[in-house]
């Protein structure tokens, strides 16, 4: 049997199962992407920019300090392609020093600063600036252009001030101490991405927001990476684990 049959058959059978593809419960050569169920170690393949540092086996992506940003970068960057699909998965915990503030995105990226890459502070999340791009908005904050405290929004044009879609209000609080995962997943057969949120490794069943967007517009390769920052209020904003799969 070919292996793109296996494949559609596996998704199939998932599909089947429980309503949407589980991006998790394929490997073999043609995957790619990374898994980091922690950050014990921060090798060459992890770019930490701005703030950011290896610590206590997590990504420290922001002390709670104000105005600073942080971000970690895959590396290397990885081909998008009209048929790529890809799941990326994130967890998080905010430690707030008052009204936890700003927030962090989730961030597909071909802008020429590339693993270098790091957007505007405060209210911009680390990724204000940073084009072209596809964001994932994990937002604790209202400012006044948000929709809701405890926002998860999609940005395609790496203004954090225009949300492409907002969410419903989240489900859960994100700056109050407790882990929390985001997934953002993607296919270009659709030009749909979807967003998840949970406070625990399970990923819901159906998105909280999605968004139509093309990544073939970002040139053929793109950065992964997360991005965060603080402003006049603050948290400790921390990566926990970090996986992302790729099917070309
Ligand atoms: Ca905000």
């Amino acid at each position: 049997m070919a292996d793109d049959t296996r494949w559609w058959l596996a998704v199939l059978v998932v599909v089947a199962g429980c309503g949407r593809i589980d991006f998790d419960v394929r490997a073999d050569a043609e995957t790619r992407g990374f898994d980091h169920p922690s950050f014990t170690t921060c090798d060459d393949s992890l770019a930490l920019v701005g703030v950011a540092n290896c610590t206590n086996g997590n990504i420290e992506l922001t002390s709670a300090t104000m105005s600073v940003a942080g971000a970690v970068w895959a590396v290397p960057p990885i081909a998008i392609t009209p048929t790529t699909r890809f799941s990326m998965e994130a967890a998080f915990v905010f430690t707030p020093t008052g009204t936890g503030a700003d927030g962090v995105a989730l961030v597909v990226q071909a802008s020429s600063q590339g693993s270098n890459a790091l957007g505007v502070v405060g209210s911009g999340l680390g990724y204000y600036g940073i084009v072209p791009s596809l964001v994932l908005e994990v937002d604790p904050f209202q400012n006044t252009w948000d929709a809701y405290s405890n926002e998860l929004a999609f940005v395609v044009g790496g203004d954090a001030t225009v949300a492409a879609a907002a969410a419903p209000a989240s489900p859960i609080g994100f700056a109050n101490g407790l882990p929390f995962h985001v997934w953002f997943d993607y296919d270009a057969n659709t030009q749909r991405a979807e967003a998840f949120v949970s406070n625990t490794g399970t990923k819901p069943p159906t998105p909280l927001v999605m968004v139509t967007d093309d990544l073939t517009r970002l040139g053929g390769q793109a950065w992964f990476g997360v991005t965060a920052s603080t402003g006049q209020f603050v948290e400790r904003q921390e990566l926990l684990a970090w996986k992302l799969v790729v099917m070309p």
